[in-house]
């Protein structure tokens, strides 16, 4: 920012008014855009009564989650009593177990699905974990994507299941004080099985109103400092 058509004392003002707004309005955008934590698990303690199916599996190499579920088994989460908020973002693990045929017509379809009550956090893929079946994760059925290992059997295991691959998270626009996500539900095959693992659901926090009043209070100073330097001008 430039201000050399100013006298000096007003460049210092103009500097730190700018800097004092940005300050006030970049934590009032930090407030926004941090995650505030609502429910997190990796199962380690057990199975919280907020889960309506399920037990905690103990593996040498995956730890504690929870499973195991049949290829149409299910199990859901609900959350209540949840801050006021704008957004919602889940991430969790999946663990594949057994041969997962993807979308072979003979062998599947081997489908895994999630629905909540934040329509925008939802899907149902198919997955395999041995060529050359294809599955149609990220994308739904009947697209054909080779991802799997190419070692049938493997435990196939998603770092961040989310809606473009591997790594990543859902995020939805969302209100209400309660969610509930079911993970899993009716296929038209049971012979494999699956589990989950590492839940965590934040939410981003409605600005508190004590916040954008400090924020009026800090714009409403700054006028009066602005006037009292600058004389009755402005
Ligand atoms: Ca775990
Ligand atoms: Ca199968």
């Amino acid at each position: 920012m430039h201000f050399r058509w100013l006298p000096a004392d007003r460049k210092r003002a103009c500097a730190l008014s700018a800097s004092t707004l940005s300050l006030a309005l970049g934590a009032v955008s930090a407030a926004q855009a941090t995650g505030l934590a609502v429910y997190q698990t990796d199962f380690s303690s057990g199975i919280d009564s907020q889960w309506s199916a399920g037990s905690v599996i103990s593996d040498a190499s995956l730890g504690e989650y929870l499973g195991n579920f049949s290829l149409d088994g299910a199990t859901t989460l609900t959350l209540g009593g949840l801050p006021s908020h704008t957004q919602i973002t889940l991430s969790f693990d999946l663990y594949l177990f057994s041969t997962w045929d993807g979308n072979n017509a003979v062998y599947g379809l081997d489908s895994f699905s999630i629905s909540s009550s934040a329509p925008a956090i939802g899907g149902s893929w198919t997955f395999t974990n041995h060529q050359p079946e294809g599955q149609s994760y990220p994308q739904a059925v009947p697209t054909e994507n080779y991802g799997g290992l190419g070692n049938m059997g493997a435990t196939y295991v998603y770092r961040g299941l989310g809606p473009l691959g591997d790594g990543a998270s859902w995020t939805a626009a969302h209100t209400d004080s309660a969610f509930s996500i079911t993970f899993g539900g009716p296929t038209t095959q049971t012979d494999e099985w699956w589990g989950i693992d590492n839940i965590q659901v934040t939410v981003t926090p409605v600005p508190e109103p004590a916040a954008a009043l400090l924020l009026i209070a800090g714009l409403g100073a700054l006028g009066v400092a602005a006037r009292r330097r600058f004389g009755s001008a402005v």
